[in-house]
């Protein structure tokens, strides 16, 4: 017996093959990649996909109130390990079938993993770059090969496949990070009135060390995307279907040639936690959705689905449809992928998740029907629940305590924000920042006192109408958080 037919080798055989087939799935990934980047042809986007929609909706619930963001990218790393996985077992059957017939291996290998490539996002450039990462893997592993390989040329040709890898691997990344990126910046300079506006917004933030302004430098993104659609403002339109008198169709142009609003819209997310960070206030430009309507005969009551290029659907009552507002702009630029490039909805004083990005479609409903999220049990179409929220603990150098936060309650605006720092038992009522225009905008507070040893800082609000913020403490699924933010602070 040689060594080349003993078993163990035969096995290391087994293993390297599957070391190089590995590797080829790892290019063919960042093959796809360098040429689409992050975009819905990428071939790990539609795996994401199915991930995210296999997933039970107890366990997504779950993950947003538990692991957030850090939930999504779990997904989406399985995602790719799936979605290379895949491209390891194709290729691995494309070298078999090109050592059997004699063929050879990279090029085989490398058309082999094109099909799934192709199905999978149906764009030809990404699954043509798809097999040729995989096929140049095999081939730089099997270069220089011979017939009867010794356990020291297999390993070299691991470290060649892995060596290969890495190349496509960071050329990939590097060629893929700038495509399907942001929605290009203005080019000309912000009109004179977003300008002002922005300029209002700074001037009446309250200066607190470690809290954002009126608003928001990093506005939260939430969406059941891992990957965002690329929708083109060119291509874009809007169809409004349903129970109206005659289907109607605006393009980009058509809503830009209405009279346009700036109007400052602070968005909160049903299923982040009560003192979370996906609150956020922008100041939008577009054009009131009644708009649209004029002229136009609706049914007394009932609702509209609104849709979108992601296929993301979410019902509402027709009253509300009323205030509601179609941006195409984001203080003054125009609106981000990551916020509903090139149009979304806006819905004053409703949880975030009815304000649609991407929209495509508002179809007028005559009978009630179930949202994306209702389907999987949240009730978040609804008016937000009032917050306080704390973000910021400053020790000043005098030796006194500065608390601040954000606090919002939608259309209803916020009347009052109350501090205590003794747990609950006294309050005393905290500076807040002049409103803003509009009539759903979030305010700043804060308050600075002489600390007494190690104390319990409470918050809580009251809305325009008088309400206080409830103190039962609940969850964000199914209805949003509720509950006083309190944090305990040490001398
Ligand atoms: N098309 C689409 N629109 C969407 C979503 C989505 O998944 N798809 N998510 C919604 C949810 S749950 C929230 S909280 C807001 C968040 O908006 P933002 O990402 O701009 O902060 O978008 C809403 N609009
Ligand atoms: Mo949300």
């Amino acid at each position: 017996m040689t060594a080349e037919q003993s078993p163990t080798n035969s096995l290391a055989d087994v293993a390297a093959d599957g070391a190089v087939a590995l590797a080829a799935g790892v290019a063919a990934v960042a093959g796809s990649y360098a040429v689409v980047g992050f975009t819905p042809s990428f071939v790990a986007a539609p795996v994401s996909d199915f991930v995210v929609a296999t997933t039970p909706s107890a366990v997504i619930a779950w993950s947003i109130q538990t692991l957030g963001d850090l939930g999504d990218q779990l997904g989406f790393l399985l995602a790719l390990v799936l979605t290379a996985l895949l491209f390891a077992v194709t290729a691995a059957v494309g070298v078999r079938i090109a050592d059997a017939a004699d063929l050879p291996a990279a090029p085989v290998a490398g058309l082999l993993c094109v099909a799934p490539a192709l199905a999978l996002t149906g764009a030809p450039g990404s699954a043509l770059a798809a097999g040729a990462g995989a096929g140049f893997v095999v081939a730089v592993a099997r270069f220089g090969a011979t017939e009867t390989e010794s356990v020291s040329e297999t390993r070299r040709s691991i470290l060649r496949a892995i060596a290969g890898a890495v190349a496509v691997g960071a050329v990939g990344g590097a060629l893929g990070s700038g495509k399907g990126g942001d929605a290009p910046k203005q080019t000309g300079p912000v009109s004179a009135d977003v300008e002002s506006l922005l300029d209002e917004a700074d001037a009446k933030s309250l200066s607190i060390d470690g809290l954002e302004g009126l608003v928001s430098q990093e506005f939260y993104q939430v969406d059941i995307n891992s990957v965002d659609p690329v929708v083109s403002a060119e291509d874009w339109d809007l169809r409004v279907t349903g129970a109206v008198e005659e289907e109607l169709r605006f393009t980009l142009d058509d809503l830009e040639s209405m009279p346009e609003e700036h109007r400052f819209i602070t968005l909160r997310c049903v299923g982040e936690s009560l003192n979370g960070m996906k609150m956020d206030n922008a100041l939008w430009t577009g054009v009131p959705i009644s708009a649209l309507f004029e002229g136009t005969t609706m049914p007394d009551e009932c609702c509209v689905m609104f849709r979108a290029a992601d296929d993301y659907y979410e019902e509402f009552p027709l009253s509300a449809l009323e205030d509601g507002f179609l941006a195409y702009e984001m203080n003054g630029n125009p609106l981000p992928r990551s916020h509903g490039h090139p149009v979304r909805a806006l819905i004053p004083g409703h949880w975030g998740e009815i304000n649609v990005k991407w929209i495509t479609e508002i179809e007028v409903l005559e009978r009630e029907a179930e949202g994306y999220w209702e389907k999987r049990g949240w009730h978040g179409t609804g008016p937000v629940n009032i917050v306080a929220k704390l973000h910021a603990v400053n020790h000043l150098d005098d030796g006194r305590v500065q608390v601040g936060g954000h606090a919002y309650a939608g259309t209803r605006g916020i009347e009052r924000v109350e501090v205590s720092t003794d747990g609950g038992a006294s309050w005393t009522d905290a500076r807040l920042s002049e409103p803003l225009p509009g009539t759903d905008v979030w305010r700043q507070w804060e308050h600075t006192y002489e600390p007494s040893g190690s104390h319990e800082v409470v918050v809580r609000a009251t809305d325009g109408e008088g309400n206080l913020q409830s103190a039962n403490e609940t969850e964000a699924y199914p209805n949003g958080a509720s509950g006083w933010v309190s944090e305990r602070i040490e001398p």
